[in-house]
């Protein structure tokens, strides 16, 4: 028996170079997701959103980057999804509602935060166990395989779920199988209150993907750009027949796990430090004024924009009615 070679990404992902506008797109789809989650926590205090709800505030440059690299592709998350529907397309109303629990919402209100769901958008939901989505993205790897629709499937997950049975059986299959899956392990520092040393030797999840011989990177995910670039190749890679490939990407949230949690076992200035230096929408604000010369009112009129769309969501969502009871056990089964 000889040992397989693990492959390696292309350096370069082949997609053009963002421009101001292009950037200032993804600069507002990062805003977007901000103000609604900030929005949602507010609706949250005011118990007009009730279960769980785990907000992906810090991160937004993971998935903006993702979705800009794959907009014709199908992804799937966990249960901090909130920011990968809106990225995908899913509407800030449908969401929004689906959060409020009402039959407009995105899932008709059945899901609630952990389970938005949008097939036109290609979005394939989001899980709340942890780790327990990732061989279904191997489900749907199969059958754009069997198609032969050339696209590839996104597989988001934490850095706690790189730790779960079923993903490492994912992984398995996924490269037995040369499924066109990214698997994207979003290390955000921590699995509820552990931090990363202290729930793993390894730090690097992507180092998982060695064991299998699959093809693996880490990276950086502050810079949206950067994250663009590094998922496109990935993209790349899988559409072109090579097999799945496992990105660690490096983000931090700055919110509790979830809205019952007021993380005091961060050290102390940490969070400071992230906001200060690795702050998503900072950085790329920075980027267009001072690379792209965006002008600050231009930068302005987006903010607007982009509250009256996360406004007009929330009185969507208010206003809508709530599901009807008898509708309580549709679509547990497919027709
Ligand atoms: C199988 C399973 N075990 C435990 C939980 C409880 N739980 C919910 S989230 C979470 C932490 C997961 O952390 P991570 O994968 O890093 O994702 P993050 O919340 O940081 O996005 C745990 C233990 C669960 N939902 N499912
Ligand atoms: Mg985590």
């Amino acid at each position: 028996m000889s040992e397989l070679p693990t492959p390696s990404l292309p350096q370069e992902s082949g997609l053009p170079p963002l421009d101001a506008e292009g950037l200032l797109k993804l600069y507002r789809e990062m805003v977007l997701i901000r103000r609604v989650e900030e929005l949602a926590a507010k609706a949250y205090t005011m118990r007009k959103i009730l279960g769980f709800c785990h907000l992906y505030i810090g991160q937004e440059s993971v998935a903006v980057g993702a979705a800009a690299a794959t907009p014709d592709d199908y992804w799937i998350a966990a249960y901090r999804e909130h920011g990968h529907a809106l990225a995908k397309g899913v509407s800030a109303k449908a969401v929004m509602a689906e959060l409020f629990g009402k039959a407009t919402g995105s899932s008709l209100g059945l899901g609630g935060s952990m389970h938005i769901f949008d097939k036109a958008a290609k979005f394939m939901g989001g899980y709340g166990i942890v780790g327990g989505h990732v061989p279904l993205a191997n489900g749907v790897g199969w059958a754009i395989k069997q198609r032969n629709e050339g696209r590839v499937c996104l597989c988001y997950f934490g850095d706690g779920a790189a730790h779960q049975g079923a993903f490492f059986e994912a992984l398995c299959l996924a490269q037995l199988w040369k499924l066109p899956v990214i698997f994207i392990c979003e290390n955000n520092y921590y699995a509820m209150g552990t931090s990363i040393e202290r729930q793993s030797y390894l730090t690097d999840m992507s180092l998982r993907a060695n064991g299998v011989g699959m093809a693996r990177e880490q990276l950086r995910g502050f810079d949206v750009e950067h994250v663009r670039e590094r998922v496109g190749a990935a993209a790349k890679f899988a559409r072109e027949g090579n097999g799945p490939v496992m990105l660690e990407i490096i983000t931090y949230r700055h919110r509790g796990h979830s809205m019952s949690d007021p993380a005091k076992y961060r050290p102390k200035g940490e969070l400071e430090d992230f906001k200060q230096n690795s702050e998503p929408l900072a950085l790329t604000k920075r980027r267009l004024e001072q690379d792209f010369g965006v002008s600050a009112e231009r930068i302005a009129a987006v903010h607007q924009e982009v509250e009256a769309i996360a406004e007009e969501a929330w009185s969507f969502a208010e206003s809508s009615p709530d599901p009807d009871p008898a509708t309580l056990y549709d679509h547990v089964y497919a027709e």
